[in-house]
């Protein structure tokens, strides 16, 4: 698939033109990120939109003009675009390599560059050692400090890709097998049916008469780089987008063993395994037998969960974290699915960062069977997204009003904002403009280095404004980029459980915030939480199974889910009883 380079050229091509010395319009910077945005997040691959309709199929793509076009068209047919190879002469700079390090933006690399002749991540390890960075102007022992840890981040969880990237692939994998028809069945197992936010591997098995043929179609596809071993019911190869692949040709009687077995997690079958020996039997990838070797269960993987006195568990859970226990006691919640959910309430239109017009967004949630989306633009202090002022989202409301009497109902736009949570906990709009508004969702964006009391009480004080509906991405991390803030949750959601506020399970692939882990501590709490996608384009809304899959592996049912509300209760849930402040 050529999107994510294609994407991250166009990225690289934005960072550069941002702080080159060359005259470039703002313009230029927007719409090279806007184009990495689109094709980053297309699900078919560019080539074959080209391929299908030429430079006008491509045309039709959000934010792609003709200059746009023409330069993916280039890339197609030659593997290069020759505006970025210029750029890379003046600047030979790895930004793919040091922009995912927190504390390093486009500007620093090149001053980096510049003054030290940092290239790389290692020539900036290099310099770190030395203590060569804390001497350049503007930079100090503290940036320093925020650069190591940033490195420390990077690395610790190196060699694990998101899921999102995972799960695309393994998708695309099972389409091929599936096409060829050599196999009767594939399906993912591992980490990736489980969910988890970051993936060491994909899992993949397989039912075949031809594990032979299958193998070869396997280990030749467009998006495999090397073969690590090649067997007949085994074969790993590693894929392009910095993983490798494990493909299991097994035997159609075991299949449901083999796909406990290789679903995991590890620490998960141990416990499994402990409690069939308990019971006098014996658990493998090739079925549950008793004392005799006589087979129990092999085929149904249900089945193997009923004849060990457990209900099945749904593998997001399968975590050894308490739901074996709940499984023999026959309290297994009832997880919130993808079905369940009737809007999305964390949205971006182009009046800020995002690609499409409120008109396309409504389209594409009226496609996805929505009965609402909250259109939620960037306040003004976040200068880097374009952030609008209260006269402008009077304005943009207008707008909305008019788009919702043409709707007539096949979907309700309930408008909001995503109001920066200032330093002192205030809001970045005046009580009138947010006294306008449906759904309004609060976040923190800046000074984000506080301590956890400091953090803490700035969220509070907002929260307790009365106004927020929904606190978005409450702990600010990145995955395998940045740290989450210093912020003691529950007390947080102790306040939201008093004001009527949600707590986002932000589902955009690299945020993923509440994690898992942050939801299984919050709900004790029982409060609310918001599964929404943060969606900066109309596909971008696709993001919601991340976030649901997220949500289950937090155990959330979907009466704590407000996005599964019909759209009068979600109003009820939205109108707070009374702003408590003023
Ligand atoms: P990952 O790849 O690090 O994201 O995590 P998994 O869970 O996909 O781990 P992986 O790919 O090493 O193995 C897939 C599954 O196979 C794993 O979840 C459970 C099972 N498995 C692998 N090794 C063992 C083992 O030594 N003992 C047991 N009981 N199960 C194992
Ligand atoms: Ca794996
Ligand atoms: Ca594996």
């Amino acid at each position: 698939m050529k999107n994510k380079n294609i994407s991250d050229i166009f990225e690289e091509i934005s960072d550069i033109l941002s702080v080159s010395d060359k005259p470039t319009s703002r313009f230029e910077v927007r719409a090279y990120k806007r184009a990495a945005l689109t094709i980053g997040t297309l699900q078919e691959d560019v080539s074959d939109i080209y391929r299908r309709g030429g430079i006008n199929a491509l045309m039709e793509l959000p934010g792609i003009g003709k200059g746009l076009a023409t330069e993916i068209e280039e890339y197609i047919k030659t593997g290069k675009i020759s505006k970025y190879e210029e750029l890379k002469k003046e600047y030979p700079i790895d930004f793919n390599d040091l922009l995912n390090i927190e504390g390093i933006g486009p500007k620093t690399a090149i001053l980096l560059y510049k003054k030290l002749n940092i290239t790389n991540l290692e020539s900036l390890k290099k310099a770190l050692e030395g203590h060569k960075i804390k001497d350049l102007p503007g930079f100090g022992v503290k940036s320093e400090q925020v650069i190591a840890d940033g490195i420390r981040m990077h690395e610790s969880n190196k060699g694990r890709i998101l899921l999102s990237d995972g799960l695309n692939e393994a998708e695309k994998i099972i389409s091929i097998l599936s096409k060829s028809g050599k196999v009767e069945k594939v399906v993912i197992s591992g980490s990736t049916r489980r969910m988890r936010e970051t993936l060491g591997d994909l899992d993949i098995l397989a039912i075949s008469n031809y594990p032979e043929d299958v193998m070869n179609i396997f280990s030749n596809m467009e998006d495999v780089n090397g073969i690590v071993v090649k067997g007949p019911t085994k074969t790993t190869v590693s894929l392009n987008i910095a993983t490798t692949c494990d493909l299991r040709v097994i035997e159609p009687h075991s299949f449901g063993a083999a796909l406990q077995y290789f679903t995991g997690s590890k620490d998960h079958n141990i416990k499994v395994r402990k409690i069939a020996i308990e019971k006098g039997y014996k658990l493998n990838e090739y079925g549950l037998f008793d004392k005799s070797g006589k087979i129990i269960s092999e085929s149904d993987e249900k089945e193997i969960y009923n004849k060990l006195g457990m209900q099945y568990i749904p593998p997001e859970m399968r975590e050894d974290r308490g739901e074996i226990e709940l499984a023999l006691k026959n309290q297994i919640p009832n997880l919130v699915d993808i079905s369940d959910i009737k809007g999305d309430l964390h949205t971006h239109t182009k009046e800020t960062d995002g690609i499409n017009t409120i008109e396309e967004m409504a389209a594409y949630a009226i496609k996805k069977s929505y009965q609402y989306i909250a259109t939620t633009n960037h306040t003004k202090s976040l200068k880097v997204a374009h952030g609008l002022t209260d006269e402008q989202f009077e304005n943009y409301f207008n707008k909305v009003d008019i788009l919702n009497d043409k709707l007539k109902g096949k979907l309700k736009i309930l408008k909001g904002a995503e109001v920066d949570i200032l330093k002192d906990g205030t809001l970045d709009l005046k009580d009138s403009t947010l006294d306008t508004m449906d759904c309004v969702v609060g976040a923190v964006h800046t000074n984000t280095n506080m301590d956890e009391n400091a953090m803490t009480s700035r969220v509070l004080k907002a929260i307790n404004t009365g106004y927020i509906n929904i606190l978005a991405h409450p702990t600010g991390r990145l995955i395998n980029e940045r740290d989450p803030y210093q912020i003691d949750l529950i007390k947080i959601a102790e306040a939201c459980n008093n004001t009527k506020t949600a707590l986002e399970i932000n589902a955009s692939p690299s945020r993923l915030d509440l994690n898992d882990t942050n939801i299984l501590s919050t709900s004790k709490l029982n409060p609310l939480y918001s599964v929404d996608t943060d969606a900066h384009s109309t596909i971008n809304m696709d993001f919601m199974k991340y976030g649901i899959g997220t949500a289950r592996r937090g155990w959330l049912t979907k009466e704590s889910v407000i996005d599964t509300f019909d759209l009068n209760k979600l109003l009820k849930f939205l109108k707070k009883e009374k702003k408590l402040t003023n």
